[in-house]
């Protein structure tokens, strides 16, 4: 018994030497005997450090955009002034229709283009930022989130539209009113995919609630059939970085992210004021403004 106890012995001890050298022929042969697998515990490591993961009364990040790298805002302002030696007249626009109603309180002038005719600058000139990187949304002020006004109104009064121009948040509700003892023809036309618009009768005294734009780089058109001098604009944004030149041609558009980000300027009878539609590179300083000053509008 104890003799063959002894030679299964050896037996498994040379077993076991010819098993070691194969294993480790097979290794060096695989070329992995020097790159064992990666511990799995390297992936926990690289998920998150654990000192924040095991502190339950951290409080909870707020939500931002991606590009919002430093929770630092800014602003930015300038003016928009027509490339001419003196404003223009407006002309009378020709009413056809309705005189005694759209004409009651004097002559509708042309408000395609409105020069301030002491400092040339141009009133309704659409001005807004968007991100460098297209696919992105602009982060957000805190204050600036939520909508102040769920409704944004346009009115009728006397055959023309008041505001001639005007921007809006998406989410927000066009409110058009007909306060007139004429009817009108509210007819709105966007990009036939994003906005694509209805034409619908506005009897005297109604209102006309437009509870779906969306935001988009295409503006859209207000007109009236009934009255065909009658014309707006709009345009909507999924943001709160926009301005309207005011009648000295300024805006202000305050507590942008700072940072990089693209300016774009849009007036009706010449389209892109500065640029073209891939938008002019700014840089937003953290608690500063950026006054960009005088830009030259073309003439139409
Ligand atoms: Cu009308």
């Amino acid at each position: 018994m104890n003799r063959t106890a002894g030679q299964i012995g050896v037996v498994v001890v040379v077993a076991l030497g010819l098993l070691i050298s194969a294993g480790t022929l097979c290794w060096v042969s695989l070329g992995v005997a020097n790159k064992p697998p990666e511990p799995a515990l390297k992936v926990v490591e690289v998920a998150g450090p654990p000192a924040v993961l095991n502190r339950p009364e951290a409080p909870a990040a707020p939500a931002k955009a991606e590009d919002d790298k430093t929770g630092a805002w800014g602003n930015v302002k300038g003016q928009i002034v027509l490339d001419a030696a003196a404003a223009p007249e407006r002309p009378p626009l020709s009413v056809s229709k309705d005189q005694n109603v759209c004409l009651a309180k004097g002559p509708l002038l042309s408000e395609d283009l409105i020069v301030n005719k002491t400092n040339l600058g141009v009133k309704n000139v659409f001005v807004w930022l968007m991100p460098v990187d297209t696919t992105k949304l602009l982060a957000v002020h805190p204050d600036l989130q939520k909508l102040k006004e769920m409704t944004v109104e346009v009115d009728q009064p006397c055959c023309m539209f008041v505001p001639h121009a005007l921007c809006m948040r998406q989410g927000q509700v066009l409110v058009a009113k007909n306060p007139s003892v004429i009817s009108h023809n509210f007819h709105y036309t966007g990009h036939p995919l994003t906005n694509p618009g209805a034409n619908t009768i506005m009897p005297a005294g109604s209102d006309l609630k437009i509870p779906d734009l969306k935001a988009d780089k295409y503006p859209i058109k207000m007109a009236c059939d009934i009255h065909p001098w009658m014309s707006g604009w709009i345009r909507v944004f999924d943001h709160p970085y926009f301005a309207l030149t005011d009648a000295d041609g300024k805006y202000e558009i305050k507590n942008a992210p700072a940072g990089p980000c693209l300016i774009y300027t849009w007036q009706e009878s010449i389209g892109w004021v500065e640029g073209d539609k891939k938008g002019t590179g700014i840089d937003v300083p953290a608690g500063k403004t950026l006054d960009r000053g005088v830009v030259k509008m073309k003439q139409p």
